[in-house]
């Protein structure tokens, strides 16, 4: 239901994106994006380049007078760098940093400077996708569903969380902290480690935890690969550069223990609701949302243009190389945050509307009021023997 496609260099005068697939008369400003790209821009641990660009999301088509019109979505945020590279004779770039798409890329399209993959790959494409994302939340929001991260770790600095978990008072604690970490214990220790990083000319990685809340049960399904929600939110996840891994809620931990002890048991309330003792599933059974938090966990690896040189070839000469340092990130993962949210958000609004339908939010209110949800009287069960009836 909903597309997006993104264009624009790193370096470039812009990036653009379009969304295609949003019904008419959802209320978006500019401001609801700029609030996600500002996320996207804070944290500790970023690098020169953030105190050049104060990203801004130009809303070029499909939202007339503040309000969504069902056409595609024009979107634009400019680079503020560009005017430092407009004019300017851009050295060679010809030794790859080890982990970057530098080496692959120029292998792929045949590039004669390795800066051309460096563009591209560069994750500046994801403040496009933050932009975009932004509509999707905005339409989220409207439906009572609310996403929300933090990061769980830092350089191996590991965050602790009491149970049952208050996600709405995670979330905030981590808006108030400059690494996105809803404990501020843990959060004093990676700020330590990203300190030291720095000192020692080197980046860090981590782990983000994001969260949906809200959500009605039965988006996704069970009936065909490419519909089960767990792979798209993995696809999704693992599209966002540096990430590496991704688990639904604690998928890892889960194979440590017997079964008996993972599955979520199920019992019914006074209200006759259909609840869960616990949430190890993470929010999804059979490739589909339970009504439970859908918790999704994402790995980064420390960025890979390191002021320490990395072993290298330079493919001019044949010689083996070391790398050459322009400017980065230290640690990227507070910032990241607001990327893996966005993503997440674009695939649950594109499932809330795969569930819904309508073109405008007129017509899929009303929808959203009627869906089934886990109560024993939306179940009924003819509790009868039957055949499969196949011929
Ligand atoms: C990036 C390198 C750095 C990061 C960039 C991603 O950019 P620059 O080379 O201009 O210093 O800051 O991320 C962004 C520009 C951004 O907006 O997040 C890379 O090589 O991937």
């Amino acid at each position: 239901m909903l597309r997006f496609l993104t264009a624009g260099e790193s370096h470039g005068p812009l990036l653009s994106g379009i969304l295609e697939g949003m019904p008419a008369g959802l209320p978006i400003s500019s401001s609801d994006i700029d609030k996600e790209l500002a996320r996207r821009q804070e944290g500790y641990g970023s690098g020169g380049r953030m105190q050049i660009e104060k990203d801004h999301g130009r809303i070029t088509g499909g939202v007339m007078n503040g309000i969504t019109t069902g056409g595609p979505i024009g979107l634009i945020v400019e680079n503020h760098d560009w005017k430092n590279w407009a004019t300017r004779d851009i050295a060679p770039m010809t030794v790859p940093r080890p982990g970057h798409a530098d080496l692959a890329g120029a292998i792929k399209y045949g590039y004669r400077d390795l800066r051309l993959a460096l563009e591209r790959a560069s994750a500046r494409e994801t403040a496009m996708r933050v932009a975009v994302g932004a509509v999707g939340k905005r339409l989220l929001d409207e439906l009572g569903i609310t996403i929300g991260g933090y990061v769980t770790e830092i350089g191996g600095q590991v965050a602790t969380f009491v149970e049952p978990s208050d996600y709405p008072a995670r979330f905030a604690a981590a808006e108030a902290s400059d690494v996105r970490c809803p404990d501020p214990e843990a959060a004093e220790r990676m700020r330590e480690v990203i300190r030291q990083a720095k000192i020692d000319k080197d980046t860090l990685g981590g782990v983000i935890e994001v969260v949906a809340l809200g959500l009605p049960p039965g988006l996704g399904s069970h009936v065909h690969y490419d519909r089960r929600l767990t792979g798209r939110l993995a696809g999704a996840v693992c599209s966002v550069p540096s990430i590496k891994g991704v688990e639904i809620g604690p998928a890892f931990a889960n194979t440590r223990w017997p079964g008996t002890q993972v599955h979520d048991p199920i019992m019914l309330d006074e209200d006759g609701r259909l609840t869960r003792a616990s949430n190890r599933a993470g929010g999804l059974e059979g490739g589909m949302t339970t009504g439970e938090p859908l918790v999704v966990r994402a790995a980064m690896k420390p960025i890979s243009t390191t002021l320490t040189p990395i072993t290298s070839v330079d493919l001019a000469s044949g010689q083996a190389s070391q790398t050459v340092y322009e400017r980065s990130d230290f640690c990227a993962t507070p910032r990241a945050v607001a990327v893996i949210e966005a993503v997440i958000a674009l695939v649950l609004a594109d499932e809330m509307l795969r569930k819904l339908g309508g073109n405008s939010l007129d017509e899929i209110r009303p929808r959203l009021a009627a869906l089934r949800q886990s109560r024993l009287s939306d179940l009924p069960m003819d509790n009868e023997p039957w055949q499969f009836g196949y011929k």
